[in-house]
């Protein structure tokens, strides 16, 4: 399982927003959103390019820390 920490979610719809993201990232499964600890969880099926990641999170509206 890998963990990042995500600056910027203040509610469910950005919850939301940041587990589209990941879900719509090739080899991402399992992803679990953590509003309160400010983070999410994903199981990587194949290697995931965290720069891809970062990117795609910070175009949904959030910043990978
Ligand atoms: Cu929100």
């Amino acid at each position: 399982m890998t963990t990042i920490k995500i600056k910027g979610m203040t509610c469910n719809h950005c919850v939301m927003a940041v587990t589209n993201a990941l879900n719509e990232i090739d080899g991402i499964k399992n992803v679990k959103v953590d509003l309160a600890k400010g983070g999410a969880d994903f199981d990587e099926e194949k290697a995931v390019d965290m720069d891809l990641v970062r990117d795609r999170i910070k175009k949904a509206g959030y910043e990978v820390v």
